[in-house]
C-alpha cells in the first residue's frame, strides 16, 4: 500500500458519531494525494460497519471486540508501510482539516520529531482539562513512518495503549511534540453508553491503563526491535 500518510481510525459502536469524523478525513483525503483512511471496526454490535462504507475508506473488520491496541495493531498491519501515521478516534466533535495539520506539521518541518499528541484546548472544559492534566492518554496522535516501523505489537495494551506510546517514545528518547488542537473534543463515555454503564466503562479503562503503565518497562524489554536506551536507564 505505502500511502504517504495513514489515517488509523479505531472504531467500537460509533454508529451514530463516525460519520461526521469521516466526512473531515475523506474531504482530507481529496485535497492530499496519497492518504488513506482505515477504519478498524472493533467488532462493533451496530451500524459501524456500514456507515463506515459509505466513504472512500478501507475497513478491517475484527470479529470480535479486541480492544483499542489491538483495533491499532490491526490497522497497522493492514497498511504495513506509511511515511506518515495518524491516529484519530471516531467520536471526536468538531474536527478541521486544521487539527490533522497540526498534528504532521511537527513531523514534516522536524524530522527529529517522532510522535505528535494533540492536546485538546478550548471544547469542553472536562476533556480541556483531563488532556492538561494526563496528557499521557491523549488519543489524538501522528507519527514519523519510522516510528511505527519500530514499534513492538499492540494488541495486549488495550486503553493503555496511549500511556504505552508515550512511556516507549520516552524510553527510546524520541522528541515529541504537543500541539494544542482548538475547539475540538469527544464524545465522554457517560454520554455514549449512559451514566451506569459509561462510568464502568470508564472505570475498567483505567483498569487497562494501570496495567499498561506496570507492564511497559518489562514489556518494552522483552519485544522491542531496537535497543536504544537514551540515558541508560529506563525512565
Ligand atoms: N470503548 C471502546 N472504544 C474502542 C474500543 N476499541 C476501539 N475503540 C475506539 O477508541 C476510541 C476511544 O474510545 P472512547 O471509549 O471514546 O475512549 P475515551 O475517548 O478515552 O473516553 C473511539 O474511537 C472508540 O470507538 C473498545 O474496545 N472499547
Ligand atoms: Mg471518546
Amino acid at each position: 500500500m505505502n500511502p504517504e500518510i495513514a489515517i488509523l481510525v479505531p472504531a467500537f459502536n460509533e454508529e451514530p458519531r463516525i460519520g461526521e469524523v469521516l466526512e473531515v478525513l475523506c474531504s482530507y483525503t481529496s485535497s492530499h494525494a496519497a492518504v488513506v483512511v482505515v477504519v478498524i471496526d472493533d467488532g462493533s454490535t451496530d451500524k459501524t460497519a456500514a456507515v463506515s462504507k459509505q466513504y472512500p475508506i478501507e475497513l478491517v473488520s475484527l470479529t470480535s471486540n479486541q480492544g483499542k491496541g489491538a483495533a491499532l495493531q490491526a490497522g497497522i498491519n493492514h497498511v504495513q508501510e506509511a511515511h506518515y501515521w495518524l491516529f484519530v478516534d471516531a467520536d471526536l466533535i468538531n474536527l478541521q482539516h486544521e487539527h490533522l495539520n497540526l498534528l504532521l506539521n511537527p513531523l514534516l518541518i522536524n524530522k527529529e520529531t517522532a510522535m505528535t499528541v494533540g492536546v485538546f484546548k478550548g471544547g469542553k472544559t472536562l476533556t480541556d482539562l483531563a488532556h492538561r492534566y494526563f496528557g499521557i492518554l491523549n488519543g489524538q496522535r501522528g507519527f514519523a513512518g519510522s516510528f511505527i516501523h519500530n514499534l513492538p505489537d499492540l494488541s495486549w495494551s488495550r486503553f493503555g495503549v496511549e500511556i504505552f506510546l508515550s512511556k516507549y517514545a520516552a524510553w527510546q528518547g524520541y522528541p515529541v511534540a504537543y500541539p494544542h488542537l482548538k475547539a475540538l473534543s469527544h464524545h465522554m463515555k457517560e454520554a455514549k453508553y449512559g451514566f451506569k454503564k459509561g462510568f464502568y466503562s470508564r472505570l475498567q479503562m483505567y483498569r487497562e491503563c494501570f496495567y499498561s503503565r506496570l507492564v511497559w518497562k518489562n514489556y518494552c524489554r522483552q519485544h522491542s526491535k531496537t535497543n536504544y536506551y537514551s540515558s541508560g536507564t529506563l525512565p
